[in-house]
């Protein structure tokens, strides 16, 4: 979203009682924007070059499909990972190896729309380990190793349309989580070939649970609960005593299918979905589902052949919690509930209605309590409607206009973005009364503070994730860079320290430690362990290969030379495939690769490791390659060429690397 319109902002005035239209007419800058940072801000923020900054920031890229990685308090770019979208820099999406990460049952699909990061997480504090994000528009999820800083792997998800309450992780990453935006028809063609208008009948909702494997990272969907047709917006997993349960945000309870902005914004109250999942774990491991045909994509890269590889999944469990009547409660929540977000000590739940002009805590005790009693409004759709006021600790009042999202610090405090009144505000979890307010420019959509989703915030600092950056930059044409800001919280009160723009437009993130990474760093892939199929372990297994059409060249690269460099006897019809090793065996030593007129990309090789690339030759001559990645001072003269004949050519196949000294 580039600017709230005055529709919503009509209607949130509307829906909240009163409040400042004036915060979201566009270019209404707040009046403290120039005194707001304190005269010491740079030097907190000031990293002295060849200092490292205290932790990483894991970014989601949106629109781009991919996730970037700033260093904090600099505010430096460090890296974008490239996830769902096809990425020219590294070859990702486009070397035969990695072609495979992409794969749907669509195809392959070469973008996505990434939301939200999570952490995995032992025992409720991220561990550096993975990251996850999550594909909105064709709904996936994938696994980010943080040894190799690459995605390791990417499940597809079935029954899912909109996979935007995701990809949170329960404390022990035994599960990580999607909950689909848009609820639809599901089952046979019959079966989802149906009247929209036939919604409130035919339309379902599903929350998977996909299960990452703790060795391999390799993920599979262990159960799906279909829930009555709405839309799932955001969700966080419970902790401490609230551990086994997830919640999830729902709003559109209106069940409406056409001009949502109006028609799903009727009910003075949506949902907070309450799911038991170590019961319905539990009912799944009885074989109290029923398994549903559907097909779906696991990709997983293999760090040993180098290779991704695809396993297509043609079943998945569901659990009806019709028929299973203790897997799924609902709790009244105001106003199309965005942010769910559960507090360190796992007893609070914060929902916060993005059309609400409070935000209500709800209390875990309270909502076991009302279980038990069986303290309920009715039903919604056949599931149990627990009463708003049973299970509500209670509410912040006046807090803002336009509650997003909540993140937690250590000392029993809560900051909550706004959207609309362009604010992050600091609350109490004890007195739930607010204690600060700092503006953020522009409108904030959300924000992050160190482990501040976790049991173990490490706070220091919020970030603020901006939806809207207006002023803040030099102009770069009609698009204006995405922003985040950096705050201090080590106060009573936030301080504004840093602006720093981000790629695509940032959603949610993570901040963790960088001591908690930088262990694992992988520096090179060992090349004796390398079991690529076209490996070439040394210069001696370099060789070509004619298999019909097709021609293998096996090449190996090192400071500064490709073996072979002089390739003959390639023709037009022919497609070549060039598998090459880089083998150097230190530390930030990478090879390009790249040949006239392929049309895929370069590709990017680490030390150790072998990438393919496909070159269909479609002129006659002498074409070169080169190393694209600067490689020694020699880096220039690291090139080769290879003859293309015509169809038909007698021109023998052959590959060589000619040592002018050695005479050979
Ligand atoms: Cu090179």
């Amino acid at each position: 979203m580039k600017r709230p319109l005055l529709s919503t902002a009509m209607l949130l005035a509307a829906a909240g009682g009163l409040f400042l239209l004036v915060n979201t007419i566009q270019g209404c800058r707040p009046k403290t924007a120039q005194a707001a940072v304190g005269g010491d801000a740079s030097s907190r923020v000031y990293v002295p070059p060849g200092k490292y900054d205290e932790f990483y920031n894991f970014v989601s890229g949106g629109f781009s499909g991919q996730m970037s990685v700033y260093g904090l308090p600099s505010g430096r770019l460090l890296r974008e990972i490239p996830v769902f979208s096809v990425d020219p820099e590294s070859g990702y999406g486009y070397s035969e190896e990695t072609k495979p990460m992409l794969m749907t049952t669509h195809g392959s699909i070469p973008w996505d729309d990434s939301h939200h990061v999570e952490s995995s997480m032992t025992a409720g504090v991220p561990d550096g380990r993975w990251m996850f994000i999550n594909g909105n528009n064709t709904p996936r999820i994938a696994l980010i190793d943080l040894g190799t800083f690459r995605t390791k792997s990417i499940i597809e998800i079935p029954n899912c349309a909109g996979n935007h309450s995701s990809p949170f992780a329960t404390p022990n990453s035994e599960y990580v989580i999607s909950g689909t935006r848009f609820s639809i028809p599901m089952g046979t063609d019959v079966e989802r070939d149906v009247p929209i208008e036939s919604y409130r009948d035919n339309f379902k909702g599903t929350v998977s649970f996909i299960h990452p494997e703790p060795e391999t990272g390799k993920m599979s969907i262990a159960f799906q609960i279909i829930t009555p047709g709405m839309n799932f917006d955001l969700s966080h997993s419970g902790k401490g005593p609230s551990d086994g349960w997830f919640f999830f945000s729902c709003y559109n309870s209106e069940q409406a299918y056409s001009l949502l902005e109006v028609n799903a914004s009727q009910r003075d109250k949506d949902f907070i979905m309450a799911v038991n999942w170590k019961k319905a774990e539990q009912y799944a491991k009885e074989g109290r589902g029923r398994k549903v045909p559907v097909k779906y994509y696991s990709n997983w890269y293999n760090d040993e052949t180098h290779t991704a590889e695809s396993t297509v999944m043609e079943e998945v469990l569901q659990l009806d919690p019709r028929e299973l009547k203790d897997i799924i409660y609902f709790m009244p929540c105001p106003k199309s509930p965005h942010g769910c977000d559960v507090d360190p000590t796992g007893r609070y739940i914060v929902g916060s209605g993005k059309l609400a002009a409070l935000i209500p805590v709800f209390d875990f005790e309270k909502i076991k309590a009302a279980i038990a009693a069986n303290d309920t409004d009715g039903d919604f759709m056949g599931i149990p409607v627990l009463k708003y006021e049973s299970v509500i600790k209670g509410e912040v009042k006046k807090p803002g206009l336009g509650p997003l999202h909540t993140e937690f610090d250590a000392n029993g405090n809560a900051y909550t973005s706004m959207f609309v009144s362009s604010e992050i505000v600091k609350w109490s979890l004890e007195t739930l009364e607010v204690l600060d307010r700092v503006p953020t420019y522009y409108s904030i959509g959300h924000l992050c503070i160190p482990g501040g989703d976790s049991q173990k915030p490490w706070g220091k600092y919020v970030i603020a994730y901006n939806k809207i950056t207006k002023d803040r930059y030099l102009p770069t044409g009609p698009e204006l860079t995405q922003s985040a800001q950096l705050f201090s919280i080590d106060g009573d009160k936030m301080e504004l320290l840093l602006d720093f723009p981000t790629t695509g437009e940032p959603h949610y993130a993570q901040a963790i430690p960088a001591d908690l990474v930088r262990p694992r760093e992988v520096k090179f892939f060992d090349i004796n362990k390398n079991q690529h199929p076209f490996v070439a372990k040394g210069e001696k297994e370099t060789k070509v290969e004619r298999r019909g059409n097709e021609v293998h060249v096996w090449m190996t690269t090192i400071r500064s030379h490709f073996t072979p460099d002089n390739i003959e006897g390639v023709k037009i019809g022919d497609v070549v495939y060039f598998h090459v090793t880089n083998l150097e065996q230190d530390w930030d030593v990478p090879h390009g690769f790249a040949i006239k007129g392929a049309a895929t990309a370069e590709l990017l090789l680490m030390p150790g490791e072998t990438q393919t690339l496909k070159w269909i030759p479609d002129q006659i001559g002498v074409v070169p390659m080169y190393c694209t990645d600067f490689c020694s001072a020699l880096h220039q003269e690291m090139q080769g060429y290879v003859r293309v004949s015509p169809a038909g050519s007698k021109v023998e196949l052959k590959a060589e690397t000619r040592n002018v000294d050695a005479g050979s």
